[in-house]
């Protein structure tokens, strides 16, 4: 550390955490009453002129089903208490005369939402921006035969959550492999005709993250019987330096009616000689199951 502000902003409000995680059973923490008594803390911290983290200002996007309706809402959080986030929906960045972000916003068509958090008419940070696709799929339940790695903060709806797009395995989007094959039950709320299956995943070499050997799609209207689908083809969605997001895609046997679309992706094993992380285990990484 070189400076004792440093050391401040380092271990401060941390230190309130990992106190609340050591002192308070595991069965009376709460995130939100959490966050709100370190509102009072931080007045403290201020008080006595610490330089502590103020944490991110950064909006964070999410996905879920409206209880009520069944269908999918964007939802905006952040780590601040009760911030006054500000959104649009048309690209552009927010102003101070922006609608402020009260409730989940229904998902009816893709959208963009772009948000930032006002204190007054400041700006905290500059706006983040997250597309959401729609399909289908999100409205079902999805079961693993492995848990994605904990590690990576991945939520468990990430895979039909609607939200695709980064080049970054590690930015929480991404539901990661290591060293194991991918497989997943989605369950459909009704038997229906689906007439495309898709699943996004990342290559990204360099970090041991390779396009699994073969990735497999089945479906089933009972969730016994299944009919393995052609092998998909696979198309490149979006390409950065040594990284893309491949699309791994199938219709041709589409539509049949279905309840169940079941994915296997293959891990190919040891990476290969020459590659970086040669004879370790490789990583698959994967971001939606888009299902029509
Ligand atoms: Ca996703």
């Amino acid at each position: 550390m070189p400076t004792p502000e440093k050391a401040e902003y380092m271990v401060l409000p941390r230190m309130c955490a990992l106190a609340e995680v050591v002192w308070s059973p595991a069965e009376l923490r709460s995130w939100p009453d959490f966050r709100r008594r370190l509102t009072v803390h931080e007045d403290r911290l201020e008080a006595v002129r610490v330089n502590y983290s103020r944490g991110s200002y950064r909006v964070a996007f999410g996905t879920a089903i409206d209880s009520a309706t069944g269908g999918p809402v964007v939802v905006l959080s952040s780590e601040q208490d009760r911030p006054r986030i500000l959104y649009t929906m048309d690209g552009s960045d927010p102003t101070r005369f922006s609608p402020a972000y009260e409730k989940p916003i229904p998902l009816t068509a893709p959208l963009t939402v772009r948000a930032a958090i006002f204190e007054g008419p400041t700006m905290k940070e500059e706006p983040y921006g997250q597309s959401v696709i729609l399909h289908r799929g999100m409205r079902g339940n999805i079961e693993y035969g492995t848990r994605p790695d904990g590690r990576y903060d991945t939520a468990p709806r990430a895979l039909i959550d609607g939200i695709t797009g980064s080049l970054e395995h590690d930015d929480g989007t991404w539901a990661v492999f290591p060293g194991s094959d991918m497989t997943a039950v989605l369950a459909l709320p009704q038997a229906r005709p689906v007439r495309s299956v898709v699943l996004t995943v990342l290559s990204r070499p360099w970090n041991r993250i390779h396009q699994p050997a073969g990735v497999v799609f089945e479906v089933s209207a009972d969730g016994n019987a299944y009919t393995r689908l052609d092998r998909p083809s696979v198309t490149v969605a979006q390409k950065g330096e040594g990284v893309s997001v491949l699309e791994f895609g199938t219709s041709s046997q589409l539509p049949l009616p279905a309840k169940f679309v079941r994915v296997t992706a293959k891990n190919p094993g040891p990476v290969p000689k020459g590659e970086p992380g040669e004879g370790m285990e490789t990583v698959l990484c994967f971001d939606e199951l888009i299902v029509e």
